[in-house]
């Protein structure tokens, strides 16, 4: 028993430890989990399903509300910084919906700095072992290292010969450096978007396709059963800004809302390397979100300023309601298209019936 570092683990990653974070008895030691919107998630140690003559860890869920769910662990970061890491296990999955696989997240002093998972590895529906890995390089104010197993949607999963090693400099990085937003259509799921902000784990973002504005399917963003609805939580990515310095930008997000009677916002900042990941960076725009509206447009005119490495670009709440998020884009434009920084041309409800 270890309470004191549990204790560290929750205070380095808000969030309210009856609701949200539970050991998981049978798996002993360090591994406690984030269920999400999903109540009937099982997670266990399988002496039958073994791997290199070692139990597994499975992974099963048959609540169709569904969500990420994961068994995870932190680690102080400080044997890490500066270093290369590889986290590996390999995994089998049995008629899962979404997919299973690995994520890691690397907090800063301000919050998430970097966030990878396996999905473009995505293990989905009945798969035997298969090697999972990802390979990322630790800032050197890293806080702590959440790292973790889990399964998008139902079915089970397996894992073993689980490994979190520093590794050499020439091993690649398995991130995929994305030029400029990735996925903005949620065609290829929730790749390349996470949840982040003090309250990231109040907030539970689903790929879905009941609601959508295009294609298959969009991103619903609603706080988690008993989340602190105080706290913000914002689905969000960010991509490299290289290709946009200097420029002028379009960035544009399509949102349905309903019941968002606290903060909604789509925000798009610019970071420098040493911008805090709180702070307002180098610029960017800003637009608050109807509380209660169908798919409507949400768009931001501004120049990315120079000095700009990073474009952070997300959608998020400090509320109760749900907002579901389709068809962001971002795009260079014409240095002589007016500059705008809000959603809104006119004020509105100024009778105060909501129009
Ligand atoms: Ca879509």
């Amino acid at each position: 028993m270890t309470p004191l570092l549990f204790a560290a683990v929750l205070a380095a990653t808000p969030a309210a430890p009856s609701t949200t974070y539970e050991r998981v008895p049978t798996l002993p030691g360090w591994w406690y989990t984030v269920r999400g919107d999903a109540t009937k998630a099982n997670f266990t140690r399988d002496d039958k399903v073994q791997l290199g003559g070692q139990p597994t860890a499975r992974i099963q869920l048959t609540d169709q509300a569904g969500g990420w769910i994961d068994i995870e662990q932190g680690v102080d970061s400080l044997q890490f910084r500066g270093k290369r890491v590889r986290f590996s296990a390999e995994a089998r999955t049995e008629e899962v919906s979404g997919w299973g696989g690995l994520s890691v997240r690397v907090d800063g002093p301000k919050g998430a700095k970097q966030s990878e998972n396996t999905q473009q590895r995505a293990l989905k529906g009945t798969v035997g072992w298969t090697p999972l890995e990802i390979v990322f390089d630790v800032a050197e104010d890293a806080r702590q290292i959440v790292f973790a197993l889990g399964q998008d949607g139902t079915g089970t999963t397996w894992f073993g010969r689980v490994h979190f090693d520093v590794v050499d400099r020439n091993v690649p990085l398995t991130r995929v450096a994305h030029p400029g937003l990735n996925n903005g259509s949620f065609e290829e799921g929730s790749e390349g978007w996470f949840v982040s902000g003090s309250g990231r784990k109040e907030y539970v973002q689903t790929v879905v396709s009941d609601v959508r504005r295009s294609g298959r399917s969009a991103l619903k963003l609603t706080a988690a059963p008993e989340g602190d609805k105080k706290k913000y939580g914002t689905s969000m990515q960010f991509f490299d800004a290289a290709a946009f310095v200097g420029k002028r930008v379009r960035a544009s997000v399509w949102v349905k809302s309903e019941g968002v009677t606290g903060r909604g916002d789509f925000w798009v900042r610019v970071q420098a390397p040493d911008s805090p990941g709180d702070g307002p960076g180098l610029g960017g725009g800003y637009a608050q979100l109807d509380s209660d509206a169908d798919w409507t447009e949400y768009q931001t005119v501004f120049d990315v300023a120079a000095g700009g490495t990073q474009i952070d670009f997300g959608v998020g709440l400090a509320s109760p309601g749900t907002v579901w998020i389709d068809d962001a884009t971002f795009t260079v434009v014409p240095n002589d298209t007016p500059l705008r920084h809000g959603p809104s041309l006119a004020p509105r409800n100024l009778s105060f019936t909501g129009r």
